[in-house]
């Protein structure tokens, strides 16, 4: 299966948030690539991997980082792909320091930043997902089912809120 996805997390500790994203590219039949590499503490091999990704033939890269999160921005500074940023929550501001240094991209170097932690990656894949079905009909419909069932499961849901609300009276 070609690998269209590379998932870059900036440190090991933070594989546990990215298993929701393997499962979304698994579910849809994407392949993917993951690779501990970091802006600061591997700054050439970081480098290299954004400027060679689109002749390896990736389509999308996803980073993950926490504290100081500049991944997602230089590997956006070195490849034209599109380029998704997790940010990841840490001690002690939660999150928050990541979420600014991934979303407060500088004009002209676009970084697409989704809700920090697990939502997070999820909704990473996800995008990623709806990116690769723009070229690929397919795919488009798979991700119109996977909203077709997440609908119905809501809607499952509050039947059974329901059901337990009247059992209460
Ligand atoms: C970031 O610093 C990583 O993405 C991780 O979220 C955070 C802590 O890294 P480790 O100390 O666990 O390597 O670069």
């Amino acid at each position: 299966m070609d690998k269209q996805v590379a998932i870059i997390m900036g440190s090991k500790s933070d594989l546990p948030l990215l298993e929701g994203a393997f499962k979304v590219l698994e579910d849809f039949g994407i392949g993917y690539e993951a690779h501990v590499m970091s802006a600061h503490r591997t700054p050439e091999r970081a480098m290299r991997f954004a400027a060679g990704a689109r002749e390896a033939g990736l389509k999308v890269i996803i980073c993950a980082a926490g504290m100081a999160a500049h991944l997602a921005g230089v590997m956006a500074a070195h490849t034209v792909l599109p380029v998704l940023g997790i940010p990841v929550a840490s001690e002690p501001f939660n999150g928050l320091d990541a979420l600014l240094a991934t979303v407060q991209m500088p004009p002209g170097i676009p970084v697409g930043t989704v809700t920090a932690g697990k939502a997070g990656a999820k909704n990473a894949a996800l995008l990623a997902v709806a990116i690769l079905a723009l070229a690929d009909a397919e795919l488009q419909n798979k991700l119109q089912d996977f909203r077709a069932k997440q609908t119905a499961q809501v809607e499952a849901m509050d039947a059974e809120l329901q059901r337990e609300i009247a059992q209460r009276g």
